[in-house]
This record gives C-alpha cells, sequence and structure tokens, in this order.
C-alpha cells in the first residue's frame, strides 16, 4: 500500500512543490489550505501525471474546531500518516514593535504556532496509534536569528524551533521522528502574503540575488523523509549561496 504524507498549506508554495515531490515518489496525499479551487485542481494533476490518491481538505489552520473536525472526519484509512509536513504559514508586515498592527501579530501566532499545534496534536495521535510517523516542521532562518522588523515572525518561527525540539523528546519513545527545515530566502507567495499585495514591493526582496525557489526546499524535504528509518534529521538550514545569514545578502545590483 502506498505511504500517505499530509502538507498542510499545499495551495502554494513550498506546500504545493512538495505535493509534487511526494506524489513523485509515488506517496498518496492529504493537501490542505483554505483555497479550495486550487486544492482540487493540483489533486487532479497530481492524480493524472502520478496517479496519486489525493484527499483534499480545506480549512483555516487558526480554527481549533475546523482543523479538528477536517482531519478526524477522514476516513480511517487515510489516518495511517506516515509524513506530516507542517508548512502552512505567513508573515504580515514589517514593522517595529511600537508600530505593529495588533491584527498582524494574532494572525501570525494564531497560525504559525497554534495553527501548527492543532494539527500536530491530532496527527501526532495517529501516528503513535501506527507507531511510526515523520513530523517535518517548516521553521526558519527567522527561527534561528532575528532581523529587524522581524519581530512577532521572528517570534513565531523561534516557538516552531522550539516546538521541534519538544515535539521530538515527547515523541521519542513512539517511534516517531521529528525534523525541521529552516529556510533563508525562497521565492513564493510569502512576500505577497507579507506586503498584503504589494507585488512590486515583494518582488523587490529577491532582486539582485538568485533565491531559493519552492522546489529547491522540497526536494530538501524529501532528502530529510527519505532517511534510512535509524536515521533523523533534527534540524536543516538551507539558504541561497547569496546569502549568508538573516540579514547579510550579497545583491549584484
Ligand atoms: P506561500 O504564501 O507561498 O504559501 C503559504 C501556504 O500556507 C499557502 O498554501 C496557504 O494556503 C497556507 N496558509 C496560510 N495561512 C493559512 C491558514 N490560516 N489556514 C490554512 N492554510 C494557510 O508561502 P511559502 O510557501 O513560502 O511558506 C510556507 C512555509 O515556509 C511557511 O511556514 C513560511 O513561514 C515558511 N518559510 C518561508 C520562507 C520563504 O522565504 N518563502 C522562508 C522560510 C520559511 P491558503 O492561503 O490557501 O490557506
Ligand atoms: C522567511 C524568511 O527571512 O523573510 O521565513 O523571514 S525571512
Amino acid at each position: 500500500m502506498a505511504k500517505i504524507a499530509l502538507i498542510t498549506g499545499a495551495t502554494a508554495g513550498i506546500g504545493e512543490a512538495c505535493a509534487h515531490t511526494f506524489a513523485r515518489e509515488g506517496y498518496n496525499l492529504i493537501l490542505t489550505g483554505r483555497r479550495m479551487d486550487r486544492l482540487e485542481q493540483l489533486a487532479q494533476h497530481l492524480n493524472d501525471k502520478y496517479n496519486a490518491e489525493v484527499a483534499v481538505s480545506s480549512f483555516d489552520i487558526r480554527n481549533r474546531e475546523q482543523v479538528v473536525q477536517h482531519l478526524e472526519g477522514l476516513p480511517a484509512r487515510w489516518k495511517k500518516v506516515d509524513i506530516l509536513v507542517n508548512n502552512a504559514g505567513l508573515s504580515q508586515g514589517l514593522d517595529p514593535i511600537q508600530n505593529g498592527s495588533y491584527d498582524d501579530w494574532d494572525t501570525m501566532i494564531d497560525t504559525n504556532i497554534k495553527g501548527l499545534l492543532y494539527v500536530s496534536r491530532v496527527v501526532s495521535n495517529w501516528m503513535i496509534t501506527n507507531g511510526s510517523g515523520h513530523i517535518i516542521n517548516l521553521g526558519s532562518i527567522a527561527g534561528k536569528e532575528v532581523y529587524p522588523n522581524g519581530n512577532v515572525y521572528c517570534a513565531t518561527k523561534h516557538a516552531v524551533d522550539a516546538l521541534n525540539k519538544g515535539m521530538r523528546l515527547d515523541l521519542n519513545d513512539k517511534g516517531i521522528r521529528v525534523s525541521a527545515i529552516h529556510p533563508g530566502a525562497v521565492e513564493t507567495e510569502f512576500s505577497e502574503v507579507r506586503f498584503k499585495g504589494d507585488k512590486d514591493r515583494a518582488k523587490k526582496v529577491y532582486e539582485g540575488f538568485e533565491p531559493l525557489v519552492a522546489v529547491d526546499v522540497a526536494e530538501t524535504i524529501w532528502f530529510v523523509a527519505s532517511r534510512a528509518a535509524h536515521i533523523n534529521i533534527n534540524d536543516l538550514v538551507i539558504m541561497p549561496t547569496a546569502q549568508a545569514s538573516a540579514t547579510n545578502i550579497f545583491r549584484k545590483h
């Protein structure tokens, strides 16, 4: 029977690229995100191209009841999840702390920390029942360093870093692997979301150097997921060659 990967935030960017990679590798998929039209299109494409069986589940990860209802509502055979990619996440704004938007703060904390926790609570219990599993958390270089005006986003990704370590400790005797990937700059919809649809401002983030693209991160996640069962990659930081730290990017212009 094909293995199953559950990927949150599969409607765009890194999550969507992971869906392609895992389908290519023979996995069946549970894909989540709010934009159902994108989930359905992607599911059809992956079924046509790789013959993957795909279950789609559209919910707002910030809403605890929705998360639990949608996931627990899946048929039993879909609960044999081998890999959970905790990818859904976002940044909102880039403001100094004294001017920060309360709403942006709530959105980031509710999505990146609480949403990740809600999904992990449900799926880790399935994995415990199954006696195995692998949780792969999307952190960030923002979870290793803090940059000016990154305050709350960085705090949420530092929380993911801590949760990654905490989950590994708590699930250590259950046969469940826990890993985190911490990317630097990846050109996805991330900056458009951060700058609330301002495409010109978003584009500037990636000007003058070659950023990572979503597939670079997806292939690295696949590398982490495909190690032999006795190997766990705890923590992996991946950056564009032109980026030396959160704040140091060598731009040619
Ligand atoms: P994208 O904006 O391209 O994709 C984000 C995904 O998260 C979308 O599928 C979106 O789905 C989903 N999502 C966001 N909010 C919610 C919500 N409330 N409920 C359900 N799903 C939600 O960004 P990336 O692919 O770049 O980001 C993926 C992850 O990688 C994030 O955790 C991000 O913090 C992290 N990351 C990104 C980096 C980058 O430079 N791009 C670098 C380091 C880490 P929908 O809108 O349909 O709900
Ligand atoms: C996304 C990378 O540096 O924009 O997590 O925070 S950064």
